[in-house]
């Protein structure tokens, strides 16, 4: 990883600048829409509920505006205290930002987890614009579809954005939206920083999201990575890695037959890290059992996952 010096520049006078926090429930595509905005990979997605574990910024900079997103996890009823922080920081996040970002599924009707965190953006004083997302898979009968989300939120003066995260549609005029409910104000970061997390951080949630795309069911959720050394030369990057998982099932399921699954999340985990990187890598994985990480508050710790004050 290379060091690089960034400055910060004095903004003009009519510079607008915020944070701005997507918030919604887990898989209405939170994470992409960041990557959309920021116009990089900088947060990993997939079809499996519960993607996002961390509080994640991107950051997007343009000559008239700096916005810096906060992606959190999708809030549901957590099962087990690796949920419960979850929703915690997803919670604590509504109250630490200048404005929020609701996102749902307009692919599919509203429902009771919509409910819920409409209840909770109405007890907070954080303004809040309601984004309706996957237009591109609306069916014919979408203007019932808007409406049961509108109905959700007729006692609220928020205002409503359509767009796809994945094909970008509607997203500049959302940007726009969100710039001007921002209040004038300075640069927080570097113009050409993309995100708030180390490189080391991404790595590993680049194995990971290789894990959910290839496996089933309770491992997606049993997965904790964690980075153990990184050795740089010239001309190459060697990172080696721990999958941490909870049952020796799992670690079997993991490695597959003659080791053929783990050889492919590597090799893909191992592409994505030479996109981050723009350099070339070798990727070692090796998998751990760590009996019940998930309800230990030490392990959590450990694999980056606390309740942030
Ligand atoms: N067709 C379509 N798919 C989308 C769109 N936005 C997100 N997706 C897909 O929806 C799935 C979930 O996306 P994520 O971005 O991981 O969702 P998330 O809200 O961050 O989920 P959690 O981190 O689990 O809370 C992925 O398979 C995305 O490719 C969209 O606008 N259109
Ligand atoms: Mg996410």
């Amino acid at each position: 990883m290379t060091e690089t010096q960034f400055t910060i520049p004095i903004a003009p006078d009519n510079f607008k600048s915020g944070f701005v926090g997507i918030i919604g429930r887990p898989n209405v595509g939170k994470s992409t829409l960041m990557n959309q905005l920021v116009g990089e990979k900088v947060a990993i997605t997939s079809p499996v509920a519960q993607t996002t574990r961390n509080r994640l910024q991107g950051i997007l900079t343009t000559p008239e505006f700096q916005i810096i997103f906060v992606d959190t996890p999708g809030i549901h009823k957590p099962h087990h205290e690796l949920g419960r922080v979850l929703v915690k920081n997803a919670k604590l996040a509504i109250n630490s930002v200048d404005l929020i970002l609701f996102v749902v599924d307009s692919s599919t009707f509203s429902g009771g987890g919509d409910r819920f965190i409409i209840e909770l953006l109405k007890d907070s004083k954080t303004p809040v614009i309601l984004g309706l997302n996957k237009i591109d898979l609306q069916p014919e009968n979408y203007q019932e579809i808007d409406d049961s989300y509108l109905e959700l939120i007729d006692q609220t003066n928020w205002s409503v954005v359509k767009f796809s995260a994945t094909t970008g549609e509607g997203t500049e005029t959302l940007q726009k939206i969100l710039a001007e409910n921002l209040e004038t104000g300075p640069y927080y970061y570097p113009p050409d920083l993309v995100t708030d997390q180390p490189e080391r951080f991404i790595m590993a949630e680049l194995i990971r999201e290789q894990i959910l795309l290839h496996t089933r069911q309770e491992i997606p959720h049993s997965v904790a990575i964690s980075i153990e050394k990184i050795e740089e030369t010239p001309k190459i990057t060697k990172v080696f890695a721990a999958v941490n998982v909870e049952r020796k099932s799992q670690k079997g399921i993991i490695i597959g037959n003659k080791g053929s699954m783990l050889k492919q999340i590597g090799s893909e985990a191992r592409q994505q890290i030479q996109k981050l990187i723009a350099g070339k890598v070798y990727l070692e994985l090796f998998v751990k059992v760590e009996p019940k990480w998930r309800q230990s508050r030490l392990r959590l710790a450990e694999f980056g996952y606390r309740v942030e004050e």
